[in-house]
């Protein structure tokens, strides 16, 4: 078994339903069992593209990181990842597009993986309060306090 940790993202519809749900879908993976689960946090729309402009358009997002330990390979896991956001409407009409549902395959234990279908550890993840506040919560090992530091002034809120 390896240990995998997948960040849930959604700010289109019932964002907060659709990550509960998504966390059940993994639960009931094949081959797989869901470990620790952090908080949800309401964080401000970061643009991808453009790290220096702390803010996007568009509404907030809820967040939240899951850890999975998995007899399924990577891209086996990806693939399943990709059927939980179909379930829950993804649609991608442009990049960075609001989002019903976006599961991204954080660390797959200490694997590097450079394909054109999957990039882990995850390419952008330490630029990201929305990815390593709660990464920090359930793993504080695999987080420091400077990459905590490195992204302070990015709006992000725990909820209860
Ligand atoms: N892919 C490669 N590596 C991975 C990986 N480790 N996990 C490929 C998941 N997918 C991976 O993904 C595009 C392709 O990336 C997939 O086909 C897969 O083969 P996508 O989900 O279709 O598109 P995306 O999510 O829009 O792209 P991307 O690059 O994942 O976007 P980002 O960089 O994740 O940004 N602000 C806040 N506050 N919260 C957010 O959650 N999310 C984004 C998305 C922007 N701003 C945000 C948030
Ligand atoms: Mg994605």
């Amino acid at each position: 078994m390896v240990t995998a940790y997948v960040a849930l993202g959604a700010n289109l519809g019932d964002a907060a339903a659709a990550l509960r749900q998504a966390i059940e879908s993994l639960q009931g993976l094949p081959s797989t069992v869901l470990g620790r689960r952090s908080a949800l946090y309401k964080t401000a729309p970061l643009d991808s593209d453009c790290a220096d402009k702390p803010r996007a358009p568009g509404d907030d997002y809820i967040n939240a990181v899951v850890q999975l330990e998995t007899a399924l390979s990577a891209p086996a896991l990806l693939v399943q990842l990709q059927q939980i956001e179909q379930q829950a409407g993804r649609q991608r009409p442009y990049r960075n597009a609001p989002r019903t549902l976006d599961l991204d395959l954080l660390l797959y234990g200490s694997a590097s993986i450079a394909s054109e279908q999957l990039s882990v550890p995850h390419p952008r993840m330490w630029q990201r309060a929305f990815v390593l506040v709660p990464l920090a919560e359930i793993a504080p090992d695999l987080v420091s306090p400077a990459q905590l530091q490195a992204v302070a002034d990015q709006a992000i809120e725990r909820l209860a």
